[in-house]
């Protein structure tokens, strides 16, 4: 065999030398190192490979379980060596396999054990390690530690997830994200455990359960996956008009995030903050990410459920092994105690936001994800989050859903982690110490000396004990709230109204967002295969606003009645008919970093001007990515070799965000290629920025496109990449979005 081929080398099972065989091929160079690394370079590290200064109180915690396998005999669970791992116990070399093999049934019996219940719902997710800092003491509003100390860099674990879909469903389908963060705080762990939408879709966690049945596919046959448009969902929605203000942002470009580091996070429910003084004010909390917002384009999102189904998860992982880093802000929204009734809605109620108009958000303190996980089963999928980890500081609202949440969460986990001891899980113990007398119950790793098992005792002093509630590192204490009142099943009269907030929501939008909501609710209803369904949901937009619901009426076939037609328009909420920070593009442009763009070559382009495009991306932390017709090496004009980092066909243009074509002595070869054509084709059609430097303009003119701003030609390199730059800081060319209705990509 040649020293370079990399050949799988199979051991000569007919003489048995166990663990001489050396299966790495010589060349052993294409490993990942522990420097930042540009997307796709290399293959992927596990976060404790990957940039030695990330480390935080949490990772090395974790590092005790760590294990590492260089070096090291293959044996079993119980430590026995293996010298046989490819051929099982047997009488005679083609008798029948023998009971006695423990060495098989090791291996098989806990194979067969690998899966654990996925999330009932969130199944599919992403999640990665970070820090925390606060900016500046937040002692005012909370005596948490956390919040109360600047210097403090509090080590956090992040799940990012889709509500609807299994586990191995695609990213990009339209769905609310989810957005959990477990601060590992000195005090205990605090959860957010919010998403990406403002509000949510029922008022009380009773109707959990059935919002759940009603979204998840079809009980029937399990049909669609990952997706909200069917009968049982619309069917819900028609028939609970609180659903409707957060179907609307699901309807909108919120639905169908471009990244992870692109989403707002929302904890939805009011907290409460309580500081040292025992003083209460009502908080909401935000994250808005410094990448700024925006979504995919509705039939990108589509295209990349099939052509990388894994779009979301892989850029969360390759941003953080390339070190750009997603960061979010921690803004909070604080009403004082005795303000809350201010409004003419209920800040109980979890389906209306309250607008920053009203209550600005105050940015607070940043979160950075710095470290990817090591073990996808061990951390992202294993980690239990729960509403109800409060420090002392933070207590909860009478919000009836979040009440519900406090139960379900620990409830849950105790089903799919196995027992009650999943926090004692690595990922999911706290850093600060932890002693009580909870004993025993299925997978205890805890080992208690203490004799005492319950408390008060005495024959071990009373440890451990009691503390009393303090400003710092104090026990925790509920806010004394009074409470006198019937004991009864009934809604409060402030959450009845159900029209205003969706009818802020859709004037806050620009045109192009309205058009996008029309579209998603007229292709989701379009769906939908019984007609009274669709009919009830329309009358429901005839409550919002009529342009709305006269355009999805129209999409659908639907006459309305003069009665809909003229149903007057809810009444403003709380007196405002618009809040442009509800919109992802109102009076926004988008920072460049981590963004990507491909660069479509064959033999013959000009290496120079593919040099220059680098260099001046690269300058603006812009990934580039060199995609020809086949993998290898292309020749340049000039005769130099350039490395392709992909094929045009391997990499579709739904995973860039523009494209740019240098010059090419060989243009028609790209011409001729169909992939190519149709790269261009998909990029205009979803409103990319498309660059053609000299004759790359051949190309576009093969593709049948017509040239707009958005499309950009020169002969100078170096303006062609400024303009393309300008043009991407818009995120999408939407003066163009009519015209592509024509193009066929
Ligand atoms: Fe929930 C998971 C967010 C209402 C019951 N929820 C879950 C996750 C997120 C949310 C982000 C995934 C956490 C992870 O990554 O592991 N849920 C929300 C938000 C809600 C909400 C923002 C409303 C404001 N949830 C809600 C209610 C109930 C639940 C009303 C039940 C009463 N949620 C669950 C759950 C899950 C869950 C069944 C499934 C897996 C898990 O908890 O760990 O308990």
């Amino acid at each position: 065999m040649s020293k370079k081929s990399h050949k799988a080398v199979m051991p000569d099972r007919r003489a048995v030398h166990p663990h001489t065989f050396d299966t790495a091929p010589s060349d052993i160079n294409i490993k990942p190192t522990p420097s930042p690394t540009q997307p796709g370079s290399e293959p992927y590290a596990a976060g404790s490979q990957k940039l030695p200064q990330n480390d935080n109180a949490k990772l090395q915690d974790l590092d005790a379980y760590r294990s590492y396998d260089d070096n090291q005999s293959l044996t079993t669970t119980t430590g026995v060596k293996l010298a046989d791992n490819q051929n099982s116990l047997k009488a005679g070399v083609r008798g029948p396999t023998l009971m006695e093999d423990f060495l098989l049934r090791d291996k098989m019996m806990h194979f067969d054990r690998e899966r654990i219940p996925e999330r009932v719902v969130h199944a599919r997710g992403a999640a990665a390690h970070g820090y925390f800092h606060v900016y500046k003491s937040l002692d005012k509003y909370t005596k948490a530690g956390f919040l109360n100390d600047s210097a403090l860099k509090t080590p956090v674990f992040v799940r990012f997830s889709t509500v609807q879909g299994s586990r191995g469903s695609a990213d990009t389908a339209r769905d609310v994200r989810g957005f959990a963060v477990k601060f590992y705080t000195q005090e205990g762990n605090f959860d957010i455990v919010g998403v990406n939408t403002p509000t949510f879709f029922i008022q009380d966690a009773i109707k959990f359960p059935d919002f759940v049945h009603a979204i998840k596919p079809e009980p029937i046959n399990e049909v669609p996956q990952g997706q909200s448009a069917h009968d049982s969902f619309w069917d819900y929605v028609s028939l609970q008009p609180e659903t409707i203000q957060n179907v609307m942002v699901v309807m909108s470009d919120r639905g169908i995030p471009r990244s992870y580091s692109n989403i707002e996070g929302f904890g939805i429910h009011t907290f409460r903050f309580v500081n040292s003084k025992n003083e209460s004010y009502f908080v909401r909390f935000h994250w808005k990410p410094v990448a700024g917002t925006c979504s995919l384009i509705w039939d990108e999102a589509q295209v990349l459920m099939g052509r990388d189904p894994d779009f979301h998860r892989k850029n969360l992982w390759e941003s953080i092994e390339a070190g750009n880093y997603p960061e979010y802000e921690l803004g909070l929204q604080i009403i004082p105690e005795g303000s809350e009734h201010n409004f003419d809605f209920d800040i109980l109620d979890p389906t209306k936001l309250i607008p920053e108009a009203l209550v600005p958000v105050q940015r607070i303190g940043k979160l950075v994800l710095n470290r990817n996980p090591d073990n996808y089963f061990a951390e992202t999928e294993q980690v239990a989050f729960c509403p109800a980890n409060l420090v002392p500081g933070i207590d909860f609202s009478n919000d009836p859903l979040l009440q519900g949440r406090i139960f379900s969460y620990v409830d849950t986990q105790m089903h799919r982690l196995g027992g009650a001891n999943f926090n004692e899980i690595p990922i999911n113990k706290p850093i600060c110490p932890f002693h009580n007398q909870q004993r025993d119950g299925f997978h205890r790793m805890e080992i208690n000396t203490n004799p005492a098992n319950y408390e008060p005792n005495s024959i071990n002093n009373n440890w451990p004990r009691e503390t009393a509630p303090k400003a710092k590192n104090g026990g925790f204490s509920s806010y004394h709230e009074k409470i006198d009142a019937d004991k009864i099943r009934q809604r409060s009269e402030s959450m009845t109204n159900f029209y205003s907030m969706p009818r802020l929501f859709w004037q806050s939008q620009t045109p192009t967002e309205q058009q996008h909501i029309i579209n998603a609710f007229s292709f989701e209803l379009g769906k939908v295969a019984r007609p009274y369904i669709r009919e009830r949901v329309v009358d429901l937009l005839c409550h919002i606003n009529s342009q709305l619901a006269q355009s999805v009426a129209k999409n659908l076939g639907i006459e309305l009645t003069s009665e809909q037609k003229t149903r007057p328009a809810p009444v403003l909420f709380n007196q405002l008919d618009n809040d442009p920070t509800l919109s992802l593009y109102a009076c926004k442009t988008l920072p460049l970093t981590g963004r990507k763009v491909a660069i479509l070559a064959t033999d013959g382009v000009c290496g120079e001007s593919v040099d220059n495009i680098r260099e001046i991306l690269s300058k603006n932390k812009i990934y580039s990515l060199l995609l020809a017709p086949h993998m290898g090496m292309i020749k340049t004009l000039q005769g130099k070799m350039l490395k392709v980092d992909g094929t045009i066909e391997g990499n579709p243009s739904v995973t860039v965000d523009a494209v740019i074509v240098p010059t090419n002595q060989n243009m028609m070869m790209l011409v001729k290629d169909g992939n190519a054509k149709y790269y261009l084709q998909q990029a205009y059609k979803h409103l990319k920025a498309i660059a053609l430097h000299d004759n790359a303009k051949a190309l576009f003119d093969h593709s049948g496109l017509e040239a707009d701003n958005g499309t950009l030609l020169s002969d100078n390199i170096e303006d062609l990449v400024k303009a393309l730059m300008k043009v991407m800081t818009l995120h999408r060319f939407w003066e163009r979005e009519q015209k592509v209705m024509a193009v066929p990509a």
